[in-house]
C-alpha cells in the first residue's frame, strides 16, 4: 500500500512536470520553431527512402543544429497524435496517401529546392524468372493499379482497428470490378507458393494485403513477410522473394533501385502522383523547409 502511494506521488509529480513542458512549448515564448521543437525532425525506419532525403534536405537547407529522429511508422503517427491533441509544435517526415492527412489537418512544406522530388509512384518489382515460374501471378502484380481513394479506405479500416487481413477482404469484397481488371485473363492455381515482401508503413501493410488476398482468392499458397527496406530490395533481387509492392521512385528508393539495377524486374506502377516531405500540423505558421533555419 505505502509503495503504491509512493509510486502515484512520483506519477503526479512526473505528470505535472510533463504539463509544466507542455504548455511552455505551446506558448509563443520560444523564439524560433527549431526551439519549439528542439531541433528535432520526427522520423520512421531508418532505411526509408524518406529518411535519406530527409538527410540531403538537412545538409541542402543548412539545418546544422537539427536532428532526424529514426524510430517506426508507427512510432511518428503516435508521436504526431500526442503533439495534435496537445496543438503542440512538430515536424514529420510524411507521405501521401496516408490516412494521417484524413485524420488531422496537416501541411507539407514548402521544398524549394526539390528535395523530395515530385512526381514519385509506387512501383511493383518482382524478382526474375517470375514471369517463366509463376505466369498468373506475374500478370495479376502487373495489371494492379488502384487509387489513393482506394487505398485510403483500407488504411483507414486498418488504423480504426480492423486486422489488415480482414480490411484487405473486405475491400476485395466490396470491389469486384477492380479485382476482375487485375486477375482478367488470368486462370486460377493450385496452391501455388508466392511470397512477397513488404515494410510496415500504412500504405504498403494496406496494397500488400489487399493483393495477397486477391492471390490467395486465385488459389495461390501466399506468404506475406514484413521486412525492412534494404533487405525487401535484397529480397527481391537475391530471388528469396517473388515481388513486392513498395517500391517508390524515381526519387525515394533511387539508391536502391540502382544498387540492385539489372537484378529486379519493374513490372508495373500501381499509384501515381504520391508524394513524400516534411509535414506539420496546420496550426504551426510556417510554410517552407527554408522557415526552419530562422
Ligand atoms: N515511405 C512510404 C517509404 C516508401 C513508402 C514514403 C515512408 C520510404 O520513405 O521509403
Amino acid at each position: 500500500m505505502w509503495k503504491k502511494i509512493i509510486g502515484f506521488a512520483s506519477v503526479v509529480a512526473l505528470s505535472f512536470s510533463l504539463a509544466a513542458c507542455g504548455s511552455d512549448k505551446a506558448s509563443s515564448n520560444k523564439s524560433t520553431v527549431g526551439d519549439s521543437v528542439d531541433h528535432k525532425i520526427i522520423g520512421i525506419d531508418p532505411g526509408a527512402g524518406i529518411m535519406e532525403a530527409t538527410d540531403k534536405a538537412i545538409k541542402d537547407y543548412k539545418l546544422d543544429d537539427w536532428q532526424l529522429v529514426s524510430g517506426s511508422s508507427a512510432a511518428m503517427t503516435a508521436t504526431l497524435k500526442k503533439a495534435y491533441d496537445k496543438k503542440e509544435p512538430i515536424i514529420i517526415t510524411g507521405w501521401n496517401p496516408h490516412w494521417m492527412f484524413a485524420k488531422y489537418d496537416l501541411k507539407y512544406l514548402k521544398d524549394p529546392k526539390g528535395v523530395y522530388g515530385s512526381a514519385e509512384e509506387i512501383h511493383t518489382i518482382a524478382r526474375k524468372g517470375l514471369k517463366k515460374d509463376l505466369p498468373e501471378a506475374y500478370k495479376i502484380l502487373s495489371n494492379f493499379k488502384w487509387s489513393e481513394d482506394d487505398m485510403g479506405k483500407v488504411m483507414l479500416d486498418i488504423q480504426q482497428g480492423t486486422k489488415p487481413a480482414d480490411a484487405a477482404a473486405n475491400w476485395v469484397k466490396d470491389n469486384p470490378e477492380k479485382v476482375a481488371k487485375w486477375t482478367d485473363g488470368t486462370k486460377k492455381v493450385n496452391g501455388k507458393k508466392i511470397k512477397l515482401v513488404y515494410v510496415a508503413w500504412d500504405s504498403e501493410i494496406a496494397s500488400t494485403n489487399v493483393i495477397g488476398k486477391v492471390l490467395e482468392d486465385q488459389g495461390f499458397d501466399v506468404t506475406l513477410t514484413q521486412v525492412e527496406a534494404g533487405p525487401m530490395w535484397t529480397a527481391v533481387a537475391d530471388g528469396s522473394a517473388d515481388a513486392s509492392l513498395s517500391a517508390w521512385l524515381p526519387l525515394t528508393h533511387k539508391n536502391y533501385s540502382e544498387k540492385y539495377n539489372g537484378k529486379f524486374e519493374d513490372i508495373g506502377t500501381s499509384m501515381t502522383g504520391v508524394k513524400i516531405g516534411l509535414v506539420v500540423p496546420k496550426y504551426m505558421k510556417i510554410d517552407s523547409i527554408e522557415d526552419l533555419k530562422k
